[in-house]
């Protein structure tokens, strides 16, 4: 008896689960205008294919919200604005810009931030540390225009081409497989190509995502030229009438010139064939101010359309988002908050200071 009281109880649960995995279903914001593509002859042999079954709605827990996802960075600096903002002194502020930067807000950056609340508070004659957080949300939020671009952009007539760069091990398969989810879900089909030829488990990597969302992939052997996986994939997504071909590429050290060089060669391969609607930079929120210097590099090299903010979820520093605004003026388009199929978030600025700060 006691068995069959588990058992109803297991099958409620599971039921529930798959309840909330199909009923939630939350949004990378797309700018769309396409039609279908004609239909081409399938791709010759040298490229392997490999299409997986439908997607199978995930069984998972209800998820937390962003603010708790944001939960240490949120600590970090609620923590230390109630003790840096008692007192209107030069220590005061003095505390305050470096809680800026152990943030990784980066120090102008933090140093003009505490400038403009410092005459803000003074001009309002604000005293009490919550009309101080709102003052100080405010200018965070301004580092952020408002006209950025950051919904991913779609290609007028398939397939739509997003190429995904960055460091070793920074997330881009993981945000990959998310987007491939995402995608999916709207009904779009998705083509992976594994232009990771470097790392021999790379391409099972991209094919295990495939098999949970549904896409195919296309990749040669292992050593295979990178630029090579991409022109075959988008010859073979446009000839399958694919809607989304999203490009993996190995991880790389924005330092190492021949890498680098590489990269740019596999972009301006894929443009032979056409534009690329999007080359995302995925940069791991906890390698704080270097995510400065990868952005740079890789913006030189490859033409960054937007970033991928990942790992937030396990940082106490998310100012970085800030810096590479303010600096280099490439909008953060998502942000990665956990390992699993629906842990990316679009950016949206406001939400972002909030959970910061509140
Ligand atoms: N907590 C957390 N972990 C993440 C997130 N995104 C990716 N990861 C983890 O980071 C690790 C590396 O992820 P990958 O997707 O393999 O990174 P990659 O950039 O493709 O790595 P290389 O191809 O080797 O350069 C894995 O353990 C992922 O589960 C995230 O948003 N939050
Ligand atoms: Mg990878």
């Amino acid at each position: 008896m006691p068995e069959t009281i588990v058992v109803i109880a297991v099958l409620a649960v599971v039921l529930l689960a798959l309840g909330v995995g199909l009923a939630r279903r939350r949004p990378v914001p797309p700018r769309e205008a396409e039609s279908r593509a004609e239909e081409r002859p399938a791709p010759e042999a040298a490229t392997a294919v490999e299409t997986a079954p439908a997607p199978v709605a995930p069984i998972e827990e209800e998820r937390p919200s962003l603010r708790e996802r944001l939960r240490k960075s949120r600590k970090f600096l609620s923590d230390r604005l109630a003790d840096v903002l008692g007192a209107d002194d030069d220590e005061t502020w003095e505390d305050l810009e470096a809680v800026l930067i152990q943030a990784d807000l980066g120090p102008e950056v933090a140093a003009q931030i505490v400038q403009d609340v410092r005459s803000g508070a003074r001009e309002r004659r604000v005293r009490d540390v919550e009309e101080l957080r709102v003052l100080l949300a405010d200018e965070l939020l301004s580092l952020f225009p408002a006209e950025r671009e950051r919904t991913l952009s779609f290609a007028a007539e398939p397939p739509s081409v997003w190429l995904v760069v960055g460091v070793n091990g920074t997330g881009k398969t993981t945000t990959i497989g998310k987007l491939a989810a995402d995608l999916a879900g709207r009904g779009r089909s998705v083509s992976l190509a594994a232009a990771d030829t470097f790392r021999a488990a790379a391409d099972e990597q991209l094919s295990i995502w495939a098999e949970r969302t549904g896409a195919t992939v296309v990749k040669h052997q292992p050593g295979a030229d990178p630029g090579a996986v991409a022109f075959d994939a988008r010859a073979s997504a446009r000839a399958r009438g694919i809607d989304v071909l999203i490009v993996d590429t190995a991880g790389r050290l924005h330092t190492k010139t021949p890498l680098m060089d590489e990269l740019a060669k596999v972009r301006r391969v894929l443009e032979k064939e056409g534009d690329v609607h999007e080359t995302l930079l995925v940069i791991d929120a906890t390698a704080g101010q270097n995510g400065l210097v990868q952005a740079r590099e890789f913006a030189d090299a490859a033409g960054v359309t937007g970033i991928v903010l990942t790992k937030l979820d396990g940082t106490a520093k998310g100012g970085i988002a800030l810096t590479i605004e303010r600096t280099l003026g490439i909008p953060i388009k998502l942000i990665g908050v956990g390992e699993g199929l629906e842990d990316l978030e679009p950016f949206d600025p406001k939400t972002f200071v909030e959970a910061l700060l509140s």
